[in-house]
């Protein structure tokens, strides 16, 4: 039978060798940029490196695509897996010393939201930390005593109290910030630090709430990619019992994806909070 074990283990051990490439190497830009035009860090090749390593030792990955690779990489032509993944999430948060993260999707055997199997995060803070979504089960595990241990699972609020919004405010629709401006009037807290892994894992643990990165009008498809981070993060909180929406209602884990690098505007949250966004967005999904 087909198991996810040696990809959560190799996911296991680049987090462990990305941490201490964060803690022991230095913060410089490289000369390339990626294929959203971001200036990449040495620490964000590197930790692409680190990943696509520990991939190519197991057969059942047939191809693998980075957010900082152009196309993708096919490791196994016999393999059934494709990865999708964002080696260094938030990483120009690193010299600011805040929390960043790996996002992978795990999809089987084509690029597409319907084929995810399984996602996984990992959040690079003060602690090392890992979730996996798969089977029904979000798992959540500590990196203590040179292991990774296994927390209690995750499991979303109704209704939370954490607002995370996303994007320039100025070239936010109007509807937009009446969303958000609502939230606050209802007592919400604002929780955005700028890394959308430890700000999504932050309302995941805390009960709920809102992360929201909407179509703005310099970016009307949104900032966050479908493949290596939205489809991902969608998986993991429906999994929890939350919600993963686009600004037309409709589930994001039903969009298509034309090209690897796409992007979607994105609302994860509580029951409570995906339903005002309907409401704020006209939405009838
Ligand atoms: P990156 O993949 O280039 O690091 O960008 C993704 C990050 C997310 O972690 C975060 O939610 C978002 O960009 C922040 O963007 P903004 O500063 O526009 O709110
Ligand atoms: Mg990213």
């Amino acid at each position: 039978m087909r198991t996810l074990e040696p990809i959560f283990e190799a996911i296991k051990k680049s987090a462990f060798r990305i941490q201490k490439a964060i803690t022991d190497e230095d913060t410089d830009y490289s000369s390339q940029s990626n294929q959203s035009g971001d200036i990449q860090l040495k620490l964000d090749i590197l930790s692409d490196l680190i990943i696509a390593e520990e991939f190519s030792y197991i057969p059942l990955i047939k191809a693998i695509a980075s957010e900082e690779k152009e196309e993708e990489d096919i490791l196994n032509p016999d393999g059934e897996l494709c990865i999708a993944y964002d080696p260094l999430d938030g990483s120009s948060l690193i010299d600011v010393n805040l929390s960043v993260g790996s996002i992978f999707g795990i999809y089987d055997g084509e690029w597409d939201a319907k084929k995810m199997i399984a996602a996984v995060y990992v959040v690079y803070g003060p602690r090392l930390e890992m979730v996996t979504a798969y089977k029904g089960n979000v798992r959540h595990f500590i990196y203590r005593h040179e292991r990774f241990r296994e927390l209690e699972q995750i499991h979303i609020g109704e209704k939370g109290k954490l607002n995370g919004p996303g994007g320039t405010q100025q070239f936010w629709p109007t509807h937009h910030k009446q969303l958000i401006d609502t939230l606050f009037d209802e007592g919400y807290r604002l929780r955005y630090s700028g890394g959308m892994v430890p700000d999504l894992h932050q309302i995941l643990l805390k009960g709920g709430g809102l992360f929201s990165y909407p179509g703005t009008t310099d970016k009307p498809n949104g900032k966050l990619r479908k493949l290596f981070e939205v489809f991902p993060f969608a998986y993991i909180y429906e999994l929890a019992g939350g919600y993963a929406i686009d600004d037309k209602g409709g589930r994001l884990l039903e969009l298509g994806c034309e090209n690897p690098h796409d992007t979607s505007a994105c609302f994860f949250g509580s029951k409570y909070e995906i339903d005002r966004v309907k409401e704020f967005y006209g939405a009838t999904k």
